[in-house]
């Protein structure tokens, strides 16, 4: 019987992120070099995360992937890709994971003029090479993706803007509106975009520069009247962006429309932005708001879709308060509910970059490196 050789298992957990200032568009289709930088929210992993175990050993022939227990195609190109970007990775760095002589990353999370980017920063560009959007989750709290200007995309790296305890406040309620596939996949819709809108030619060579630049002052400042009002502004133009491609793409549904209109009426009935909505490729709205508003909010939520079933779970995640709503509040707000229109609310906050995870239980590729039956 052949000796085993040592196992090498490494298991980490990643955040979602949430743009404020969207990405729509690659300048560069092989390297994923967008053609505006961007910015967003990574959300707690505590509601919300992705759970990766790699196994490495020299007695393994072949790379393998599992997605969700599933065996998944080991040749796409952009996992590939990302392989490739590892391995170089690992070269620079060695076993022990210090650099060695040829990199010497910077302690400070910031890419200096001409120095090196930040391990975290290095590591984006990994990812990036998966999906465009997900180098922003490589680092927790306010992250920027800077579209970089060199053609070989060394300079396309996410960076933070500030750390996720630097807005405590801040709370983010996700509205799931439909489990339906979307109907155009981004990287195909964004190429088509790129192809056919000149207003996203315009948003991305004026708009979103003094956008990206006012953003990262309301965040700083932590101003949520700037903060939401431009961060719908945002969703807002990327959708007339999707209805100037041609042919147009929608991702809104009359449920989105119908939450846009409710978050307005509300802000309306306050006198100032209490909620900002956005939306991705898809109909589902992400609500950023403050702790305090939080509760009366839901219940308006609650009141214009009344859960069909499941009202038990409507609201997962964190605990919400209850909250009474005033005469005049749900007169001025609450106009036609539509029972079932929302399927559930899930309240979490901005959270942390990746995570290691050291219980070895959690592993989910065995000693054998075969995905374990239940992790
Ligand atoms: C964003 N979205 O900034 C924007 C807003 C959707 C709307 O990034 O082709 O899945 O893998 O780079 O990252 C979705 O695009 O596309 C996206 P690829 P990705 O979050």
């Amino acid at each position: 019987m052949a000796e085993e050789r040592p196992l090498a298992r490494v298991t980490c957990t990643a955040p979602v992120n949430i743009a404020v200032i969207k990405y729509w568009g690659k300048r560069d289709n092989d390297l994923i070099l967008p053609i505006n930088s961007s910015l967003s929210v990574t959300l707690h992993q505590d509601q919300l995360k992705t759970t990766t175990t790699a196994a490495a050993s020299r007695d393994f022939a072949e790379d393998r992937l599992w997605l969700n227990g599933e065996e998944a195609d080991v040749g796409h190109p952009r996992l590939q890709a990302c392989l490739r970007e590892v391995s170089a990775l690992a070269r620079l760095y060695g076993a022990a994971g210090e650099p060695s002589e040829q990199g010497q990353p910077s302690e400070q999370g910031q890419p200096s003029e001409q120095g090196q980017p930040s391990e975290q920063g290095q590591l984006s560009e990994v990812a990036r090479r998966g999906s465009g959007s997900a180098c922003r989750s490589m680092m927790g709290g306010f992250v920027q993706w800077q579209r970089g200007e060199r053609p070989d995309g060394r300079d396309s790296i996410a960076r933070q803007v500030a750390p996720e305890t630097h807005w405590p406040e801040l709370r983010v309620l996700i509205l799931v509106v439909s489990g339906e596939k979307k109907q155009v996949g981004s990287t195909a819709g964004m190429q088509t975009s790129v192809d056919t809108s000149p207003l996203l030619k315009h948003r991305a060579e004026v708009v979103v520069p003094e956008r990206l630049a006012l953003m990262t002052r309301h965040i700083r400042e932590r101003d949520f009247e700037g903060f939401g009002k431009l961060t719908m502004q945002d969703s807002n133009q990327f959708h007339a962006t999707c209805l100037d491609t041609f042919p147009p793409i929608f991702y809104l549904n009359d449920i989105s429309r119908q939450i846009i209109a409710l978050a307005h009426r509300f802000n309306a009935h306050h006198g100032h932005t209490k909620v900002a909505y956005t939306f991705d490729a898809g109909p589902n709205a992400v609500i950023f708001t403050l702790a305090d508003s939080v509760a009366e909010f839901v219940e308006v939520v609650r009141r214009s879709f009344p859960p069909a079933i499941n009202g038990d779970r409507f609201v997962r995640g964190l605990p919400v308060g209850s909250a009474s709503l005033p005469g005049e509040l749900l007169a001025a707000v609450v106009t036609e509910p539509v029972p079932g229109g929302i399927q559930y609310i899930l309240h979490t906050k901005p959270g942390p970059g990746p995570q290691l995870v050291d219980d070895p239980s959690q592993h989910l590729l065995g000693a054998d490196g075969l995905p374990r039956r239940s992790p």
